[in-house]
């Protein structure tokens, strides 16, 4: 580590620091930045990008009183690191360790926890208001990439920012990438911004401007700063339109200029937007060549950013492959992306079918609709999005698809615990919101050829599905050349059994076969079900077993309350019969970041913990006696 980074324990002594040893200091972050995380694995190449703006803001702004937002935070690492967190850094993303995105609980200097995109705008006026409404003086800036424009949510805080307050500064974090290259007409507007020849003559103007002024520190001086402004500003009519005055773009990487443009933006009475163009893996030529892979990533080698070989093959890939040959054979098969192409898969099927692969932006809730809208006109629509990310669109889910009966089938990768991202990622309650909505036929496949099986069931339902798979490798199980259409609400029974069934959702059905065989070494006879079904439930399966085994058990990586246990305690409810039910899956509350194993070995997600809570239920069952072979 550098000398100047190990003397930065706070704000206050980045403060102490002139311009050039802060720029030493920014080359200092991202030595340390690209050795750190190539042990921890973690958001490269959008820090890479933000390290002089980071910079810049703690030198200018005092937090935690001023308050520092950063639109999904995966790129408030220097921020961690500037505000106390150093030497803790190396933890990151490990368990026990900082979390990899702002956290309230972490530090009083992580104003705004956030995780998913377009936050950031409308929490910060939240916080602006409170201040006028408190009289406070603080200043609320929020950061926001380029992509967290393509949000709804965004725009909605841009209508209502001019109209609510008189301070708040908006920065615009243009790097041209989400985490694929940015898309729609917003990211072509920014584009002809940074690109028109005009633009760029008076960009550098300005930095002359600024860095002469700077040179004298007269640029804290609001009317004079306002002089020297004028030499760069350039009314953008989208922004002005909205009640922001705009300033920009201007170099993200020039920490002289930054500073000062900070300085004269925190004396200005009315809200601003300023656009910075930075480079997203700046510094690390790996991060340059390979934006996708390092927008975010495991461990790698920290001088030629090479990862470990891909190794199993993994749900998200089989999706996509699945997916491609479908659409081969059904020309009204069309994919839906919101700005995941490379997380869901897609990014396989968009060469394939370029002419039915839709990538909408981050844009979760327009996503929905605009299926909706396809499948009112024949076409099937497969939205692939990550079980947490959906949690966005509820309500298209359930009034432009559910309602109006339209076959929208939705395809909830990550679904589960998603390990290192923490409680923002987890896909942990998708059941819940969606088992409530009529019409809705939801799946789990055991396995990748349960997964293929159910797509291609998906797709021949006339009303709405969702099927939940993981994040991470298959199960590895030997394929039919086919996928077949499952009878819908059909379990599947691996293993008869009269004592205990269990019934284990998805993939956990391992956990289900081991619980399975361990009973059976206890000399029970326990039942192993794959239940493939969510809803409609498999109730004459249920109705069966209630009235032969002493218990039942469900095994789900999903919260337990509203799940796929909650689901069957319901169904015997209603056959009304009274047996028991032992339901494993997360508890109420929000899980913290880790290792998938040790966090359900710590909230009780194991076999271990099945069997103390069934193994009362059949005390009274008679034990047959184990034939030793
Ligand atoms: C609602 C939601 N959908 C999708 C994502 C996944 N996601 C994380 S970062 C990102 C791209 C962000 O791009 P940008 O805001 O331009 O920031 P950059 O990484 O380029 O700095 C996406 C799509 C998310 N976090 N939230």
């Amino acid at each position: 580590m550098g000398t100047l980074l190990e003397s930065i324990h706070s704000p206050a002594d980045l403060k102490r620091l002139n311009a050039a040893q802060m720029t030493a200091l920014a080359g200092e972050i991202r030595a340390f930045l690209i050795q750190t995380l190539s042990k921890t694995g973690g958001h490269l190449g959008p820090n890479l990008g933000v390290v002089e703006l980071t910079l810049a803001l703690h030198k200018v702004f005092d937090t935690p009183q001023d308050k520092i937002l950063f639109d999904v935070s995966h790129q408030a690492y220097i921020h961690k690191i500037i505000t106390g967190r150093r030497e803790r850094f190396s933890t990151i993303r490990q368990p026990g360790g900082l979390n990899g995105f702002m956290l309230r609980t972490e530090s009083d200097h992580d104003s705004y926890g956030a995780g998913h995109a377009g936050t950031a705008l409308s929490a910060a006026l939240g916080m602006a208001v409170a201040r006028d409404m408190a009289g406070g003086n603080e200043n609320v800036i929020a950061i926001a990439g380029d992509a967290a424009f393509t949000n709804g949510i965004s725009f909605e805080a841009l209508n209502n920012i001019a109209e609510q307050t008189r301070r708040l500064i908006v920065v615009l974090n243009d790097n041209e990438w989400s985490i694929d290259r940015n898309v729609g007409a917003i990211a072509g507007y920014f584009h002809r911004i940074v690109t028109n020849e005009h633009y760029q003559h008076l960009h550098d103007s300005a930095h002359r401007i600024l860095e002469r002024l700077g040179g004298k520190k007269v640029l804290n001086v609001a009317r004079k700063a306002e002089e020297a402004a004028k030499g760069f500003l350039w009314p953008s009519m989208l922004f002005e339109e909205f009640g922001l005055q705009y300033f920009g773009p201007i170099d993200g990487h020039n920490i002289p200029l930054l500073v000062e443009t900070f300085k004269f933006l925190k004396t200005i009475d009315h809200p601003v937007l300023l656009h910075v163009l930075t480079q997203k893996g700046r510094g690390f030529q790996p991060a340059l060549d390979g934006q996708k892979k390092f927008h975010g990533l495991g461990p790698y080698d920290p001088e030629t950013g090479q990862t470990k070989p891909a190794g199993q093959l993994t749900y998200s890939e089989v999706f996509a492959n699945t997916l491609v040959d479908l659409a081969k054979q059904d020309p009204r098969i069309v994919a839906v992306t919101a700005a995941m192409p490379n997380g869901t898969g897609l990014d396989h099927f968009r060469p394939r079918h370029p002419d039915r692969y839709f990538d909408v932006g981050i844009a979760e809730e327009h996503a929905v609709v605009f299926a909706a809208g396809m499948a009112t006109q024949g076409y099937r629509p497969v939205c692939a999005i990550y079980s947490t990310f959906l949690q966005r669109a509820f309500d298209p889910i359930v009034h432009d698809v559910a309602l109006q009966k339209l076959p929208v089938v939705f395809c909830m990768d990550r679904a589960g615990l998603s390990g290192d991202d923490g409680p923002t990622h987890h896909g942990l309650f998708d059941l819940s919101y969606l088992r409530g909505i009529p019409e809705m036929v939801l799946m789990a496949p055991k396995d990748e050829d349960e997964l293929a099986d159910m797509m291609k069931t998906a797709v021949s339902l006339d009303t709405p599905s969702a099927i939940r798979y993981p994040r991470g490798a298959v199960a590895g199980v030997t394929r039919k050349p086919e996928p077949q259409i499952l009878p819908v609400g059909k379990a599947e029974v691996l293993v008869d059994g009269s004592d205990v069934a269990i019934l284990g959702l998805g993939p956990m059905i391992t956990l289900a076969s081991e619980l399975g065989s361990r009973l059976g070494r206890a000399g029970f006879s326990a039942a192993v079900i794959n239940p493939r079904f969510v809803k409609p439930l498999d109730r004459e399966m249920l109705d069966l077993y209630a009235h032969r085994v002493a218990a039942f058990v469900t095994i789900e990586d999903h919260v337990r309350m509203g799940g796929f246990g909650s689901a069957v305690v319901e169904a015997l409810q209603d056959l009304g019969v009274a047996v028991p039910v032992v339901r494993i899956g997360w508890p109420d509350r929000f899980i913290e970041h880790g290792k998938v194993d040790a966090l359900r070995a710590k909230h009780g997600l194991t076999v271990e913990e099945a069997e103390t809570q069934v193994l009362p239920l059949l005390a009274h069952r008679k034990r047959r006696t184990l034939v030793a072979s």
